[in-house]
């Protein structure tokens, strides 16, 4: 298991659409314990498989990580079957965009369509942090980042302040 560098905005590969997987083999098992092993070492409740450079459809998220019991979930080739009329406005954050939280409307309740981990097809309705992970995972696979859904205005300031600090950090 390898914990591999996150991608961080504005990186042109997060803009990537990203692929169906054919078949769930070695190959992608593989993948979705790398991701589960940078986003625990990131610290963050989810990962695309994207933000590692590697344009596929898988993503992998563990909402209730306590010491020493981790659950990572591998959420294949995801579809969002139904969605809630309610919306629900959560702050979130984003390993790729780094330090930056902002309010995003996004529907309440989703059903969703997916793969899991031994490639069986699985359905799921989720609510709360849940809905709201997936949704913005989801989003990365289509090259969204959440910055994406804010004004012109915030999403502006947020740019430049990724900006700045990519330069600082090449300065050193
Ligand atoms: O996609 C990502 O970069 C993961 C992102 C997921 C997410 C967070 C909040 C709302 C929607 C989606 C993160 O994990 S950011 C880090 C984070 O949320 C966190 C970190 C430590 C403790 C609790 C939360
Ligand atoms: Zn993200």
């Amino acid at each position: 298991m390898t914990v591999r560098p996150i991608l961080t905005a504005p990186d042109p590969r997060l803009q990537a659409i990203s692929m169906d997987v054919e078949t769930v083999d070695a190959e992608i098992r593989t993948l979705v314990e790398d991701m589960a092993q940078s986003m625990y070492a990131a610290e963050g409740i989810g990962l695309a498989a994207v933000q590692i450079g590697v344009a596929k459809r898988v993503i992998v998220i563990d909402l209730d990580q306590k010491e020493g019991k981790k659950n990572p979930r591998a959420f294949i080739n995801p579809k969002i079957v139904w969605a809630s009329d309610e919306m629900a406005v959560f702050e979130e954050g984003c390993l790729s965009v780094p330090e930056i939280w902002d309010d995003v409307e996004r529907p309440a309740r989703i059903r969703c369509e997916y793969l899991d981990g031994d490639g069986k097809k699985q359905t799921l309705e989720a609510d709360g942090l849940l809905a709201i992970c997936l949704q913005h995972e989801m989003d990365h696979l289509n090259g969204v980042l959440f910055i994406d859904h804010l004004s012109r205005l915030k999403k502006n300031m947020a740019v430049k302040k990724l900006a700045k600090a990519k330069k600082l950090q090449a300065v050193g």
